[in-house]
């Protein structure tokens, strides 16, 4: 089904799905990155009594309760599977907590020494696969179930550092000092996705996404050999073991370097971050490669005529392409809910809040 009217009242029976696959619709199909979690009070509610955020995860009842909260709450077109990306560092055999009210933190890799010492422990990906599979039996069929993972630059710069780090230099100068090593933290990565994400789509999710969230913050070079090129491996392999299952790419912060991100790595479909005019990216892109984003969430906190304006210039550059409503980046704790009930009944119905 396509054409102007395909996904309004014809009943496309997946809209993501589908526009993941190449159609487009006249109403975009929607979901917020990162939309299970700290802005919802059920969330909160349930984090809380579980203690800690590796709990919640590792539980799988209580993680597939936390995938379907939004949808419950919003009608989202897509599901995401409630993990986290450095889920893969973990099963790779790095010791993983969570600091409270700071974030993640992981023993750092600082030596050869300490990557081949890691036990890779591949029981740790089973509670996410049935949280897949708990989610699955629940889910509306209309919804598209997308699972994750981190890209492997990402996952390296938490790997090397230990932590989140404003500007990744750790990984950045190991990277440039001792590509060597550096590569082979990157191939274990990419082989430890691969399976993941195969898990994943076994356990029952529809498409993927890799989050490269620090994609940004590489020189050319770098950016076409540590991001463009392990990116573009995990795709080739899992298009020989899933083919037809869609790969959306999120390279934030590629700015200039989002098309040859897209030709180089062969995603399905680019997520698109708020820096960049949509326009610019519309002319840019392959014809016909569905694009996804790019609200700005500081816009969704402000809400009204932010939101508004914002969402008529992105549909106004994508329109006659495949594109699925986002973010540019996830959703920020302080969002106002009303702001996403708001943004949803804007898309949808062209409600004016
Ligand atoms: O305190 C809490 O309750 C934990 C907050 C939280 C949540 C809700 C973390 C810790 N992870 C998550 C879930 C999560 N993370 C999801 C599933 C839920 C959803 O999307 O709806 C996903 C897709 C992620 C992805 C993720 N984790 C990324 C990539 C996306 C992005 O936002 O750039 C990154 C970089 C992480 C690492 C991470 N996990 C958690 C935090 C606070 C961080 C950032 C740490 C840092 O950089 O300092």
């Amino acid at each position: 089904m396509t054409g102007p009217d395909a996904g309004l009242s014809t009943g496309t029976s997946k809209p993501l799905l589908s526009v993941l696959k190449g159609e487009s619709l006249a109403v975009p199909p929607m979901w917020l990155m990162r939309q299970a979690g700290r802005y919802l009070p059920e969330y909160r509610a349930l984090r809380a009594e579980k203690g800690g955020f590796l709990e919640l995860v590792y539980d799988s009842p209580a993680a597939a309760e936390v995938t379907l909260q939004p949808l419950r709450r919003f009608g989202f077109d897509g599901a995401i599977l409630f993990s986290d990306i450095l889920i893969v560092p973990y099963a790779m055999g790095q010791d993983l907590w969570f600091e409270t009210g700071e974030g993640p933190r992981l023993a750092p890799i600082l030596s050869e020494t300490d990557l081949s010492a890691l036990k890779p422990d591949l029981s740790r990906y089973e509670a996410v696969y049935e949280t897949v599979r708990q989610v699955k039996v629940a889910l509306d069929p209309a919804v598209t179930f997308l699972g994750f993972a981190g890209s492997p630059w990402t996952i390296a710069t938490y790997m090397v550092a230990g932590q989140g780090s404003k500007d990744q230099g750790a990984a950045r100068r190991l990277a440039y000092q001792d590509p060597e090593r550096f590569g082979g933290i990157i191939d274990a990565i990419i082989d430890s996705t691969v399976l993941y994400l195969s898990g994943q789509i076994q356990a029952g999710v529809e498409a993927v996404q890799l989050f490269d969230s620090w994609a940004g913050s590489l020189a050319p070079l770098q950016f076409e050999r540590w991001v463009i090129e392990p990116n573009r491996r995990i795709v080739e392999k899992l298009k020989a073991l899933h083919p037809g299952v869609p790969v959306i790419g999120f390279p934030k912060g590629a700015g200039a370097k989002l098309a040859d991100y897209a030709a180089g790595t062969g995603v399905d479909a680019i997520g698109v971050d708020e820096t960049i005019d949509p326009h610019w990216a519309n002319r840019v892109l392959p014809q016909g490669l569905p694009v996804q984003g790019n609200l700005d969430p500081l816009a969704l906190i402000a809400g009204g005529r932010a939101v508004e304006e914002s969402v008529d210039n992105i549909r106004a550059a994508f329109a006659g392409r495949p594109h699925i409503l986002n973010l540019g980046h996830g959703i920020l704790p302080d969002t106002p809910i009303a702001h996403v009930e708001a943004l949803i009944a804007y898309v949808r119905q062209g409600k004016k809040s």
